[in-house]
């Protein structure tokens, strides 16, 4: 039996609002699910594992009808699909009334329940969430009832308020793949908790039994690394399964390390150099920290404009001329506080409390 397995697609994103690119980025995971089933349809394989959050929020009709259009194309592949978290099915969800295609299967109880594809000796277990969150361990107290069929679990959750569960368990308890979605940082799941592996790129056939799929394609500028989708081939003796990364879009976190002599041009400089070096599908989240002298004026928003920027989060420290400060305001409190942290000697206590109080006192000034 060969499978393709996906996850936390959240069609109906728009990441990085307020960006350039926000409305591509949003196209662009409508794109990319297509493809998956353009894919599917290429290599042949015999279901596609949809393990929740496939939309962002409630699902529209007319949204529907497209996937379901996509579901239409492709009637020799099995589509098994549970909601997630985000999906939920709500008193007044669209996942209840909308009729799909033949080939698809919708687990929609909120317990689990299976389907079992004769032609495939293939039972697939799972349910959908009705509620934000589910905190029940549900997962790791099922015993498939099939002993020779490949029994599989379609699983979302794996953290304390989304039905957290035990992949060593469910193995032992007779599953053969465990199909998991929620957690959008993807990889390979072993043990009794839930911690992704990410599976080397270089190493691409595993004979692991539980995958965490990771979301399709990263929904915001948290979600670094390598996202795209699993495929895999099962049978009673053996799984093997490979990751096929998606590079339209790859969100990276870099650290830029400052230092009291630096220029706001010298800082422009060292971004333009890490920009010029990006590949064409990265997006950069810069994370600016050590000290900065407290007469550069550093600024952000130029960092922030430059082109594949999502964010700037800055926790720089000021480094004062505090001998200067001290003689500047020797009558007041100002001065008097620098002279008794400076006369503790050079202990890193003092310095900390110096550079805390100094912070304190001058923001109290600015603000009268
Ligand atoms: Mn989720």
């Amino acid at each position: 039996m060969k499978f393709i397995h996906i996850a936390d697609v959240h069609l109906g994103v728009v990441p990085d609002a307020g960006k350039s690119w926000s409305e591509k980025r949003a196209a662009d995971i409508w794109t990319t699910f297509t493809e998956v089933f353009a894919v599917a349809k290429k290599i042949k394989v015999d279901m596609v594992l949809i393990a929740g959050d496939l939309f962002h929020r409630q699902p529209l009709i007319r949204e529907l009808r497209e996937i379901n259009y996509i579901f239409e194309q492709v009637p020799e592949i099995q589509v098994v699909i549970v909601a997630g978290n985000h999906d939920f099915l709500s008193v007044a969800s669209n996942y209840r009334t909308f009729s799909f295609a033949k080939n698809v299967v919708f687990l929609k109880k909120n317990e689990i329940e299976s389907v079992y594809f004769p032609e495939l000796n293939t039972e697939v277990y799972g349910m959908s969430y009705w509620h934000r969150e589910e905190t029940s361990d549900v997962y790791d107290h099922i015993t498939p009832k099939r002993q020779d069929a490949i029994n599989i679990l379609l699983a979302h959750g794996g953290d304390a308020k989304h039905i957290p569960f035990s992949p060593a368990k469910i193995i032992e308890n007779g599953f053969d793949y465990i199909a998991a979605g929620h957690i959008h940082k993807g990889g390979v799941l072993e043990g009794m908790s839930v911690n992704p592996v990410p599976l080397d790129s270089n190493r691409k056939i595993t004979t692991m039994q539980a995958v965490m799929a990771g979301a399709l394609e990263p929904i915001d500028s948290n979600d670094t690394g390598e996202h795209g989708f699993w495929v895999g081939e099962i049978t009673k003796a053996f799984g093997q399964v490979q990751f096929c990364p998606l590079r339209k879009c790859q969100y990276v976190h870099e650290t830029i390390q400052l230092s009291s002599q630096m220029t706001n041009m010298a800082v422009q400089t060292i971004v333009k150099n890490l920009l010029a070096n990006r590949k064409p599908y990265e997006l950069y989240k810069i994370f600016l920290t050590g000290t900065l002298n407290a007469d550069t004026e550093l600024d952000l928003d130029w960092i922030r404009n430059q082109e594949a920027v999502v964010d700037v989060i800055c926790s720089l420290r000021q480094d004062y001329d505090y001998d200067r400060l001290r003689e500047e305001n020797e009558q007041q409190l100002l001065g008097r506080f620098i002279a008794a942290m400076q006369s503790q000697g050079e202990s890193e206590v003092y310095k900390k409390a110096l550079e805390i109080g100094v912070e304190a006192l001058l923001s109290a000034k600015l603000d009268r």
